[in-house]
């Protein structure tokens, strides 16, 4: 439901309802968090948070500038104190359409003079507009809104000015009569009496708006025993809240020339961020913002179909109707990597994309992975991302290594991990320490490659999942340089990485997260993944 509808049900109810002042973004937000149902947009708060007169000093496009980002910043419907229409007719209905083009419910205008003066500084009869001109800007005005819900309210000034209830009366039915959508009807008194004086001398049921900031005493159960008063407005306390603060705290950290002592009473710069939205932001971020546009990444599709029933390489296998590589190219394409190379091998021409980079590695029925890394090592000039082509995984897992290989630059070789052999890879991994009941992953590292069965030692073996980053590219590329390397496993790699020194730093993944497919049991868990 729009603004201005909800607002037009809030008028039409049969219940008072309190709008409560707001004079920028900030605190329009803070008004809807405190549960208020609509906003007092003030001409006095906000002309006052701009450090210039309540009179007529900004323009009607400088007010429409700050009502724009509290309007953004906070759901409710905004009531605008639209002072005296900015001008003439003419101007009034310029100020609606704006208003109204902008998602604002509804706007007050005073039946004074522009430019007109803060009512609790006026006292001058004249300053009252020729209430047959006010009528007819309120016609024009009612001609102008094009949706029905959009509402003026006509605010009455004659007892502002001691020109008399019976004046003011005279002027609540020509405004209504001319389509106003309510009343509001003001008093400087420090009790009720003109309020209460008005009410009984006014007889027509129409929504009342009534502004207590000088008769703030009197019980809102009184105010509201006339079942036509409707909205009653807090007219500028948010800002005359701000200024007692402002105040306090400038005088206290001047005196003091320290902000020791104010931290603690005031809100902390996380409240801040919290009504900035910046949770919005981070999330924004991760869908929208290419993390790692200068990351390369190479995937090793080179192998055939293993024991799966499959005429195609395994890389192409298709889950939830698309294929692994697919899978593989969206995820690293989500964090910005477009970098890729594919190390292509068994029926490598099904394997097509012109925006890849593809190695051949004629050798795939004699070599392993490890061999269509070394292709990849000697042609890469920056750490990269590996992922070999059955590997299918959670994409928070790429940030995951990404960050930390950025923040570990001494881990040469990041591996993700995980605690069940599924892989049947006929290894194990042995880590420096043993995982805690927490899975705390920081600083686990590579000390030992296991063949399978060799005493294995309690929580401290883990299984290489097929995803990793090679941090230290120099290194990894003069150990893929061997002579034997066509004939390495990936457990060769490791040990030999350890031998010379490397650190293989792990990253422990669940099998929520990962999975390297190589059974039609692993293929119905990777579509779990997704
Ligand atoms: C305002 O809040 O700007 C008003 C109400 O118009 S008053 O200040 O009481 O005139
Ligand atoms: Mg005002």
């Amino acid at each position: 439901m729009n603004k201005a509808k909800r607002f037009r049900e809030l008028l039409n109810g049969d219940r008072h309802f309190f709008l409560m002042e707001a004079h920028d973004g900030l605190s329009a937000k803070i008004v809807e968090e405190a549960g208020f149902p609509a906003i007092w947009a003030s001409g006095l708060s906000i002309t006052a948070s701009l450090g210039v007169r309540d009179n007529n000093e900004i323009s009607y496009t400088q007010l429409l500038d700050v009502l724009e980002y509290m309007n953004d910043a906070a759901g409710l419907p905004i009531l605008v104190d639209g002072d005296t229409g900015y001008g003439n007719f003419n101007n009034a209905c310029r100020l609606l359409q704006k208003l109204e083009q902008m998602g604002i419910a509804a706007v007050c205008i005073e039946d004074k003079k522009f430019p007109k003066t803060n009512s609790f500084l006026e006292t001058k009869l004249d300053a009252l507009a020729d209430p047959l001109e006010f009528a007819g800007k309120i016609r024009a005005m009612k001609a102008t809104q094009t949706s029905p819900d959009f509402a003026v309210i006509a605010r009455l000034e004659s007892l502002i000015v001691g020109a008399g209830v019976e004046d003011a009366v005279k002027r609540a039915e020509l405004y209504l009569d001319a389509g106003a959508d309510a009343i509001l009807v003001h008093s400087k008194r420090p009790n009720s009496k003109d309020i209460d004086d008005f009410l009984a001398a006014f007889t027509l049921d129409v929504p009342i708006f009534i502004v207590p900031t000088k008769y703030y005493t009197v019980p809102v159960s009184h105010l509201i025993r006339d079942k036509r008063v409707r909205g009653i407005i807090w007219a500028n306390h948010n800002v005359r809240a701000c200024v007692t603060a402002m105040q306090e705290v400038s005088k206290k950290i001047y005196n003091e020339g320290s902000i020791a002592s104010v931290e603690g009473t005031i809100a902390s710069v996380s409240e801040i961020f919290r009504l900035q939205k910046n949770e919005e932001y981070l999330e924004m971020e991760k869908k929208y913002l290419p993390l790692y546009p200068n990351l390369s990444a190479a995937i090793l599709a080179a192998g055939g179909p293993g024991s799966l029933d499959f005429n195609k390489p395994k890389a192409l296998l298709k889950i939830n109707g698309k294929s692994i590589l697919e899978h593989q190219l969206d995820v690293l394409k989500s964090v910005g990597i477009s970098n890729i190379t594919i190390v292509r091998g068994y029926k490598r021409e099904e394997i097509q994309a012109s925006d890849l980079t593809m190695i051949d590695n004629h050798k795939w029925n004699s070599t392993n992975a490890v061999y269509s890394l070394s292709l990849v090592a000697s042609a890469m000039g920056q750490p990269y991302l590996v992922l070999y082509g059955d590997v299918f995984f959670k994409r928070y897992l790429l940030r995951s290594i990404i960050d930390y290989a950025a923040e570990r630059p001494s881990a040469d070789v990041i591996l993700v991990c995980v605690k069940e052999d599924y892989i049947d890879a006929g290894y194990s991994l042995r880590l420096n320490k043993k995982m805690d009941l927490f899975g705390d992953d920081s600083e686990l590292k590579v000390v030992g490659v296991c063949a399978d069965g060799e005493g294995m030692r309690d929580g401290c073996d883990v299984y290489f999942s097929g995803l990793l980053m090679i941090n230290n590219h120099l290194a990894v590329k003069r150990l893929l340089r061997g002579e034997d390397i066509e004939g390495l496993h990936t457990s060769d790699f490791m040990r030999n990485a350890l031998n010379q020194g490397l650190t293989l730093a792990v990253i422990m993944s669940s099998r929520e997260a990962i999975v390297d497919v190589n059974s039609l049991n692993d293929l119905m868990k990777a579509g779990e993944i997704l």
